[in-house]
């Protein structure tokens, strides 16, 4: 409870003490700030050298410098996160746009213009700590608002539907898609055996898979993917009436992905390459933004929704219940410690505030246990809100007392309430309306231990996301399922899934069955298994173009662009262009084999950033190459150079080949004559068209990657 006047009053004299004490030290210590010291503040007498027996004797058990260095040292490393344990993150504000009184009374949604600490992790699920980034997963997307009613963490994903429908399936879920227990591999992918042995008898993972095998998988950028809250949840406002909510991030820079090739190729290149984006994007102060947006309906509106919205493998597509921006989650900080701030943060969706409540999805009520259960094995016991980066905004006063790590040093000899020796106050809970008031749900109803039948309807989602795609997102799906079904070894395995994907889609489970060397799809056989369901919901729509990432996006903000130098490169065009990406705001980048300089055709020495071996194409969003017939002829001669167009080429990025660089199209197998294929920009040396160039050379770049492109398969990279 809040502290008394008196309370305060003590602590008042208790803090003088403490300052003095502490002006006694600062003096004491002058002039030894810079030592090197023990956890106990002992001055160290040297850092090399343990105690000896001689100095050629034994070290003595008595070195208790050594121990304390090294019995840290050994612990060093704390569990990782049963999922999600690889993240990065970082500290930003969420600003309001638009006052949310009259659905919640969360301080933090009530005045515009209101802005509120936040701290984002972002995560891949399935791998360990030291997994690669650029795995096919889904995404972790936690904010920790530091309100000033406490602390409140939507704990969300970059896909708004998840696997399974019951928290009892989650050890399950999670058991077999980790590396299989007798040998663990394969690391951080669902490319195994065990992961589809268990989803083909869980057709309830229909729609969340078909997320899975398409490119939100496989993001370009955790600065360009979407956030969902995934459950519904409830707002209620100050009178007392509620509405279900469900949350959408929306990211400034628009949502992208990469090709599975680059993304495989960038696990082994660098392995950090999403931490390191995100970094490196703070730092140069190009801060990430996304807008929050909701979809907020009364009861009446859910229950015309033809599913349950209880139900997390359901979506609620924007085309029917509009998403309302609210406000902007601007990122502006990265952490100064990555293990203090990033490993020790703990999410927990139960952390919520006075005008935010649960639901009885049967996921959401899993979570609510298991997030602060799981943190005790992972930061050591039940003190874990007094580290730093978990503390809340506002103060806190209970009687919880003790355990393991406690920093705070309660004074008062009373832990118990009620009381009346609290130094003459009596600690007591606010027995009004205020505090946390949970929603009065009417609830009568037997015991049971049984999936409700409104959440039976395992495949018109999936349909419903499969038809809202792109041609081309439809071949990246199709190729996704075919990769990960050719890892897996047991034929009846890959059998089963295609026939349940038959009921999502007929062409779909056609085309991925084709080259795995099974049966054709066997709807019929899909229906007779453990599991099944029949119900199929009354389409709400024939397609939802939100679901599809192709309608987005048109900035080349923070873009970056690799620039091919060899010598004897002319400069005339190529300076132009450069300085019109600059100020659409990408970044150029000299690629050349050697670092230093490189000769242009004027004599002119271009600084290198990057060579070939350092910086592979698949670091770049846009190759640009100036022209200059000897720089076109040292360029096709070298492999590596030759490797970085094509693979630039296969993995359908923007390309701009000034003058005679165009040569190195033809190594990808295209014609001279040919019209440029989309997403190229062929240019000349000519004054008159750089400006142009440059322009649809932007344009090219703005719309992320030409999946179009044809003739790829025989390119060579
Ligand atoms: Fe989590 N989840 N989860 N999860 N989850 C954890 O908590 C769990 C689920 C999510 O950056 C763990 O502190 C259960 C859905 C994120 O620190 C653990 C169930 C969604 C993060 C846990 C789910 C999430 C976690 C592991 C099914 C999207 C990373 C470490 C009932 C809405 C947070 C930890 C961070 C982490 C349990 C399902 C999101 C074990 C039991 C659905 C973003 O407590």
């Amino acid at each position: 409870m809040a502290s008394s006047r008196t309370e305060g009053a003590r602590k008042s004299k208790a803090g003088d003490a403490v300052s003095s004490r502490q002006k006694q030290l600062e003096a004491s210590t002058q002039g030894l700030e810079n030592l090197l010291t023990t956890n106990q503040g002992v001055v160290l007498p040297d850092n090399h050298n343990s105690l000896k027996a001689g100095v050629r004797g034994p070290s003595l058990l008595e070195d208790f410098i050594l121990r304390e260095k090294i019995t840290h040292f050994d612990h060093e490393r704390i569990p990782e996160r049963v999922v999600h344990a690889r993240g990065a993150a970082a500290h930003g504000y969420f600003e309001l746009t638009r006052p949310l009184v009259e659905y919640t009374k969360a301080d933090f949604l009530q005045e515009v213009g209101s802005r509120t600490p936040v701290f984002v992790r972002f995560s891949t699920v399935v791998g360990s700590r030291g997994s690669a980034d650029t795995v096919r997963d889904v995404r972790g997307f936690a904010v920790k608002f530091y309100t000033r009613e406490g602390n409140y963490d939507l704990v969300g994903n970059n896909i708004p539907v998840f696997f399974i429908q019951d928290a009892m399936k989650f050890p399950d879920l999670v058991h077999a898609i980790k590396p299989e227990p007798h040998n663990e591999m394969p690391q951080a992918s669902s490319a195994h055996d065990t992961f589809w042995d268990f989803i083909a008898l869980m057709p309830e993972s229909s729609h969340m898979l078909m997320w899975l095998m398409s490119d939100r998988a496989i993001p370009r950028s955790y600065r360009m993917m979407e956030g969902f809250g995934v459950h519904t949840f409830r707002f209620i406002n100050a009178r007392g009436v509620a509405h279900f909510v469900k949350f959408h991030w929306k990211p400034k820079l628009g949502k992208h992905a990469l090709a599975w090739d680059e993304a495989q190729k960038i696990a082994g290149k660098d392995p950090d390459y999403h931490r390191k984006d995100l970094w490196e994007a703070i730092e140069r102060g190009d801060f990430p933004e996304w807008e929050l947006g909701v979809q907020l309906m009364d009861a009446d509106r859910a229950a015309k929704l033809g599913f349950d919205l209880l139900d997390p493998t359901k979506l609620v597509p924007e085309e029917i219940v509009p998403i309302t921006p609210v406000g902007r989650l601007v990122l502006n900080r990265n952490p100064d410690n990555f293990f203090s701030e990033v490993e020790q943060v703990a999410f927990h969706p139960g952390h919520v505030v006075p005008g935010i409540d649960f639901t009885n999805d049967p996921l959401l009520q899993g979570r609510l246990f298991s997030y602060t259960d799981t943190q005790l094995s992972r930061l050591g016991g039940p003190n874990f809100h007094e580290l730093p980066i978990n503390r809340g905004a506002c103060p806190f006063h209970n009687f919880q007392r003790d355990g393991m790590h406690r920093m705070l040093i309660n004074k008062s000899r009373v832990s118990y309430e009620p009381n009346t020796l609290g130094n003459g106050s009596e600690f007591r809970v606010d027995g009004g309306e205020g505090g946390f008031q949970s929603f009065a749900e009417e609830m009568e109803s037997p015991k049971v231990r049984r999936r409700s039948p409104t959440f039976d309807d395992h495949f018109s989602q999936a349909t419903l996301f499969w038809n809202s795609q792109s041609a081309a997102e439809k071949e990246h799906i199709i190729a996704a399922f075919q990769f990960e079904l050719s890892k897996v070894e047991i034929p009846a395995i890959r059998q089963r899934i295609v026939d349940n994907l038959a009921h999502v889609d007929a062409r779909l489970a056609r085309k991925v069955a084709e080259p795995l060397g099974i049966a054709p799809p066997d709807a019929r056989a899909a229906a007779g298994r453990p599991g099944f369901r029949e119900q199929r919901a009354k389409a709400l729509l024939e397609a939802a173009p939100s679901l599809s990432m192709e309608t987005n996006g048109n900035t080349i903000l923070t873009r970056k662009v690799a620039v091919l130098v060899g010598a004897g490169a002319e400069l005339g065009a190529y300076k132009v262009i450069q300085q019109a990406l600059i100020d659409a705001g990408a970044t150029c980048k000299v690629v050349a084999p050697h670092l230093g300089t490189v000769s242009s055709s004027s004599g002119q020495q271009v600084p290198v950033d990057y060579t070939f071996q350092n910086m592979p194409s698949v670091m770049f969003d846009a190759v640009l190459v100036p022209g200059g017939a000897a720089a076109a002829e040292a360029l096709a001669k070298n492999g590596d150079a030759v490797h970085f167009v094509l693979e630039a080429f296969k993995h359908c990025k923007a390309l701009c080949l000034i003058g005679e660089s165009q040569r190195l199209l033809q190594l990808a197998g295209i014609p001279e004559d040919a019209p440029p294929p989309a997403g190229v920009v062929l240019a000349t040396n000519e004054p008159t068209t750089r400006l142009q160039t440059a322009q649809d050379f932007i344009a090219a770049i703005a719309r992320h990657r030409h999946w179009s492109r044809a003739m790829l398969e025989q390119v060579p990279a």
